[in-house]
């Protein structure tokens, strides 16, 4: 019996001995470990946010096992993770960096909020229909820029009221205002509209962006998102378009580039004699302006006449025109940047910008005008 003992005793023991030599072996003896004690514990995002938490160690290889845990539930098996969640919650990440030696963890707690909850300014009886703050006015080189409808002082008049215009110049020029409230984003109906001075065959189509202010800071900081308008998906549209104009110092011909390989001129007229390029923008070297670019029909006859685009644009004498004096937007046409619908509840900031980009001769260039806007919710 004590020899047996001792057998086993003696099997077992060189076992552990060849057990623990062929793990040092493989991992050198070098344990992993975080690089630093302190770490950020607590992220608190807004809904639409990933978390993105990539945790650093030293001593790794790639025999290295890692796993997210979110309340418990494996969500990933990387060393970052990068999850985005779909609700406003709030749960505890924990995350395991298994190695041949040692394993080590850490836990996180992350709280999601949803940006309308929180912000989503809810229109009150006191509230105005109309405009409350024009938040930026950057028009391209146009015949009106820095003189009657194209000037920082025009440009403050849009507020409150849709008697006065404002002209964006040509392609790209914008305009950023706000409302009191926010918009909200009606229920299978429309939801704002932008006042313009089209008329029949004098549609110069402006393309509407919007945005919820989602970090409450009440600066046009937030995501935008585009109408997408009848022509979004016609094969003329140019997206991701751009275009530089260069200030010619005087009443001359704009020239402008685009990164298309084209060039042109914002071209002079007679009834106009002022330098076209805005002498109120930061940069008085050149102008760069993104978006999306849209071709309206021109007729060429004894007159100049620009057909409406069939819905979705401002300054666009489209079927309802008429009835509003102005464009009536759904907020559910609106688009992120690879097109797909975004489910927006409402909205605060409003960027409008020209649409086209053409000289139409003795009526000067293709120019959006803006005389207003308005909560549709609040018209009478
Ligand atoms: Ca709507
Ligand atoms: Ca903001
Ligand atoms: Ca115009
Ligand atoms: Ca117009």
């Amino acid at each position: 019996m004590q020899n047996k003992f001792t057998h086993y005793f003696l099997v077992l023991f060189s076992a552990l001995l060849l057990l623990s030599s062929c793990s040092d072996n493989d991992d050198n003896g070098t344990p992993i470990a975080f690089t630093t004690t302190e770490y950020q514990v607590t992220y608190e995002l807004t809904l639409g946010d990933p978390v993105i938490i990539n945790p650093e160690i030293s001593n790794l290889d790639e025999t290295v096992k890692f796993q997210w845990l979110k309340d418990g539930v494996e969500i990933a098996t990387t060393q970052e993770i990068n999850f985005l969640s779909e609700s406003a919650e709030a749960f505890t990440l924990q995350f395991i960096a298994i190695s041949n030696t040692n394993t080590i963890k850490r836990s996180y707690e992350v709280k999601i909020s949803d940006p309308y909850a929180l912000y989503f300014r809810a229109k009150t009886e006191t509230s105005s229909q109309f405009i409350s703050k024009v938040m930026q006015y950057l028009p391209a080189p146009g015949q009106f820029i820095n003189s009657g409808f194209g000037t920082p002082e025009a440009a403050e008049k849009i507020v409150g009221s849709k008697t006065n215009t404002l002209s964006l110049g040509a392609w790209g020029g914008y305009v950023i205002f706000t409302f009191d409230h926010t918009i909200e984003n009606a229920v299978d109906s429309k939801d704002f509209v932008v006042y313009g001075n089209a008329f029949k065959g004098g549609s110069e189509p402006g393309i509407v962006q919007v945005s919820f202010d989602s970090n409450g800071n009440g600066i046009a900081d937030d995501k935008w998102y585009e109408l997408a308008g009848s022509n979004y998906t016609n094969e003329r549209t140019i997206k991701n378009y751009q275009v530089t104009y260069t200030n010619p110092g005087s009443y001359k011909d704009v020239s402008w580039t685009d990164n298309k390989g084209s060039n042109d001129v914002v071209a002079i007229n007679s009834y106009h004699t002022q330098n076209y390029y805005p002498l109120f923008a930061t940069s008085l070297t050149e102008l760069v302006f993104k978006g999306t670019r849209v071709f309206p029909i021109v007729n060429v006859d004894r007159y100049v006449s620009i057909d409406a685009l069939e819905w979705g644009y401002a300054d666009n004498y489209d079927a309802e025109y008429s009835k509003y004096g102005g464009n009536v937007m759904d907020i559910n046409w609106a688009v992120d940047d690879n097109g797909n619908p975004v489910n927006l509840k409402g909205i605060d900031f409003v960027k409008v910008y020209t649409a086209a980009q053409y000289n139409a001769g003795a009526i000067g260039e293709i120019s959006t005008e803006v005389r207003g806007a308005a909560d549709l919710s609040m018209l009478k």
